[in-house]
């Protein structure tokens, strides 16, 4: 994603730079001075319509091609191999004006049994392990945005909608909502939480003690 963005901001920088630099030289040769006499002709219309489609075909080339390539890999590398189910931590996301629910599946490793765990705003994963989240929406569409990780997905009502991503670095960071949903929308922040595998495993055992504190929504779980 990165790589992404230094793609698009480099092509953009040059073409922009160029245009620059071409107006900038314009003004500075072609401006009036003392005893110039202008010119004035109407030009040669086909010497303007070979420029101009010329460079709409080098433009679209050099940038449009090259951005839709590295798009291409970027989307591949991204999204193309999902986790193996088995492996990964599954988690549900249910966002509602204007606070992220979220839902493990407890030690039974199944959705809405009575050691389910929930949380409001404060996401829990393991490092270095595959995680997997479905969304879906109580009210509004949100975006369920990990900045940090650079994963972002629509949690739309009536939908599941599901990502995955794998933390490389224990700490805390931020969770946003993407997507303008009401008044309260600046404040939807959430706190994404990468713990070791001890910690994590010490805490959803803690959790799932305590049941759940909010059993009234979430899904079936299956793959899609
Ligand atoms: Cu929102």
């Amino acid at each position: 994603m990165d790589h992404l963005f230094r793609v698009a901001f480099g092509l953009t920088g040059v073409a922009f730079l160029a245009v620059v630099f071409i107006l900038g030289f314009c003004l500075i040769r072609f401006r009036s001075h003392p005893g110039h006499r202008p010119l004035y002709t109407h030009g040669d219309s086909r010497l303007a319509i070979s420029l101009t489609v010329g460079f709409a075909i080098l433009i679209f080339l050099a940038i449009d091609v090259n951005l839709a390539i590295h798009d291409h890999w970027a989307w591949r590398e991204a999204w193309g191999s999902p986790p193996d189910p088995a492996l990964a931590l599954k988690i549900e996301i249910m966002p509602e004006q204007f606070a992220w629910n979220i839902r493990y599946a407890g030690m039974d490793g199944r959705f809405r049994t009575g050691d389910d765990v929930t949380t409001i705003n404060q996401l829990y994963v393991p490092v270095n392990r595959p995680v997997i989240v479905q969304l879906s929406s109580k009210d509004v569409i949100h975006s369920f945005f990990l900045p940090n990780l650079r994963v972002k997905m629509d949690a739309v009502p009536g939908l599941v909608t599901s990502l995955y991503f794998q933390a490389t670095k224990t700490g805390t960071y931020d969770i946003a909502c993407a997507e303008h949903c009401g008044f309260g929308h600046y404040r939807m922040r959430g706190f994404l939480n990468v713990l070791s595998e001890e910690e994590f495993g010490a805490w959803l055992a803690q959790e799932g003690r305590e049941g759940p504190q909010d059993a009234n929504w979430g899904w079936d779980w299956k793959e899609r």
